[in-house]
């Protein structure tokens, strides 16, 4: 009985509103698989500011590598064995007068709706920095001082022997657009020479919120109906 109870006390706290991403990337090019990168010039990765190489993104700074496991770059994304490129947000700082680099893409939005933001990241450890950072920043594009979020996100040095590093993982974080079109930035804030965050498989999706049974009673009533049965249980308990 007080087996059956329990299970049924977790599938009432369990229930609720829960959230669901849909499976549609907003972003071009999230996973930076084009254009194919194959040159092993290393001065072929510098993708300079202004430039729109990348498919579906801008350089916004400095200058950034595209780089491809097969010639130069980081060792394979161990988050997504079928990653073969992804992008070093510090191309080359001689090339750049010691710029960090950066790059941005808009996408379009429904003002209200919730979205899910996420992606891989690892570091070059190519050269030493105690730590590699980047600021991620999420805002109107149509009025980019209208900030929704902007965090950084920091990566200790890995002291690995050789290269390429590892140590992929994964960011998330939910925001609420503010407009039709949005605007997503990674600007590589702490690092070394030519060695910053290694980026891969960027995506904005959508989240519908999915109610459960009894998501109608409100999260008071969820507290209560918990909190009461709980207490039940637990008073059932003592006189047991
Ligand atoms: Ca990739
Ligand atoms: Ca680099």
């Amino acid at each position: 009985m007080v087996g059956k109870t329990l299970k049924a006390l977790a599938l009432i706290v369990g229930l609720g509103v829960t959230q669901n991403a849909s499976a549609d990337n907003l972003l071009v090019n999230g996973g930076f698989e084009t254009p194919l990168q194959t040159n092993q010039n290393l001065a072929a990765f510098n993708v300079p500011a202004g430039s729109s190489l990348i498919t579906g993104w801008n350089v916004v700074q400095g200058n950034v590598d595209l780089t491809n496991t097969c010639c130069y770059g980081p060792g394979p994304n161990t988050l997504d064995p079928s990653s073969a490129q992804d992008v070093d947000l510090i191309g080359d700082t001689n090339g750049s007068n010691g710029v960090f680099g950066g790059l941005s893409q808009s996408f379009a939005t429904t003002p209200g709706q919730l979205y899910r933001l996420t992606f891989d990241y690892s570091h070059n450890n190519g050269t030493f920095s105690p730590d590699y950072a980047v600021q991620v920043t999420v805002a109107d594009a149509n009025a980019p001082a209208n900030t929704i979020f902007s965090v950084e996100q920091s990566q200790p040095f890995f002291p690995q022997v050789g290269f390429p590093s590892g140590g992929w993982q994964t960011f998330s974080q939910n925001f609420t657009a503010i407009s039709d079109s949005t605007l997503l930035t990674f600007i590589d804030t702490r690092g070394a020479f030519n060695a910053g965050i290694y980026l891969d498989d960027v995506s904005v999706e959508a989240v519908s919120s999915v109610p459960g049974p009894i998501a109608g009673a409100g999260l008071p009533g969820l507290i209560f109906a918990s909190g009461g049965l709980l207490g039940w249980w637990r008073r059932r308990q003592k006189s047991a």
